[in-house]
């Protein structure tokens, strides 16, 4: 999918347009994956366009930053701010929301802590993250032959540009194998997640998903789905799964903000369950659209990117814009 380039990006304290939006190639960050980023969606919802648990996803953001010994230059109102102004101002209604922090320019070499740490944040329309008919069918997908990266090499937990060099190489694998997507197992043999997905599977009406142990990124989807299964009632357990589970499960779903929940066709060429979206997905699926459709936000997972559409909900939740001297 080639980018769509929209007018603005939001670099470091102030708004440039897309083709300005540079960095210097001595920058720490193209020489050693000196990143951290988040993928955020908004929606039009019924009520106006919204982000979809925005807040979440800045903490996160931050949490990454730390775990490599930076500091967030902008703190989360202003981020927050940022993101619904980059939203608003290039007229999008509903898109994927990019933002990034990293090492900048001004020293070379691994020793990173005299770099300065920049922030951008981009927006742009994104489709169907794992092919037009994903959602609704589903996807066939392998188990890969690159394990996920251990707790002790680099922390999964984090969502650091470097880390996705390892998914890039699960990605290339399942393409060249036919599939939309692989499955990493962590160096236990033990399932972990997708490239950019983590995976649920249904046994016998239990929800099962891997830990945090098991090198999977602390995903704001996965986190949303237990929710709804908490309240549906439906067991859900948090354990290391074997790899056989994967090929005998009734249901596999996917989750994440690109791929949203994303049905498991089949596995190695292994139907699961009648090789069509199960019940409990269907019922995560549904729950999911009609907070991120219709606007419906009993959680306070929305965050209307104008005045209008919140006022319309009764409740003011945007604060005056940042002076306008940095967002200029
Ligand atoms: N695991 C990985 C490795 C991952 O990259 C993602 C998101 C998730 C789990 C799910 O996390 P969450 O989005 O919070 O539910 N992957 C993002 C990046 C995809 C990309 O190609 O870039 C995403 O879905 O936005």
């Amino acid at each position: 999918m080639p980018l769509k380039p929209v007018r603005y990006i939001w670099m470091n304290g102030r708004f440039v347009r897309w083709e300005q939006a540079r960095i210097h190639v001595l920058s720490h960050v193209v020489h050693y994956g000196s990143s951290w980023f988040e993928g955020i969606r908004a929606y039009a919802t019924r009520r106006g366009t919204a982000i979809f648990r925005l807040h979440d996803h800045l903490r996160r953001l931050e949490r990454s930053v730390r775990m490599y010994h930076a500091e967030m230059p902008y703190n989360e109102e202003e981020l927050v701010q940022v993101c619904k102004e980059v939203v608003v101002r290039n007229g999008l209604q509903e898109c994927y929301i990019r933002p990034i922090v990293y090492r900048g320019y001004g020293d070379l070499g691994v020793y990173p802590l005299n770099c300065p740490v920049e922030v951008a944040v981009a927006a742009w329309e994104w489709g169907a993250y794992l092919g037009a008919e994903a959602v609704q069918h589903g996807v066939d997908v392998g188990v890969s032959s690159w394990q996920r990266i251990a707790s002790n090499t680099m922390p999964a937990m984090a969502k650091a540009g470097g880390n996705y060099m390892n998914s890039q190489l699960v990605r290339i694998e399942a393409a060249r194998h036919g599939y939309a997507e692989g499955i990493s197992l962590d160096i236990l043999g033990m399932v972990s997640e997708g490239s950019g997905e983590n995976i649920f599977l249904v046994i016998d009406g239990v929800l099962y998903t891997p830990p945090l142990s098991a090198s999977i990124l602390p995903g704001v989807t996965r986190h949303t789905v237990i929710t709804f299964a908490r309240e549906e009632g439906i067991p859900v357990v948090e354990t290391v799964l074997p790899r056989g589970l994967l090929y005998t499960a009734d249901e596999i779903f996917f989750t994440g903000t690109a791929a949203e929940i994303t049905p498991v066709r089949s596995v190695d060429g292994v139907r699961i369950g009648s090789g069509k979206p199960g019940p409990l997905t269907r019922l995560m699926q549904e729950r999911f659209y009609r907070i991120v459709r219709e606007g419906e936000d009993p959680y306070g997972w929305l965050t209307f990117v104008t005045r209008r559409a919140s006022a319309r909900l009764g409740k003011l939740t945007m604060r005056e814009s940042l002076t306008d001297a940095r967002l200029q």
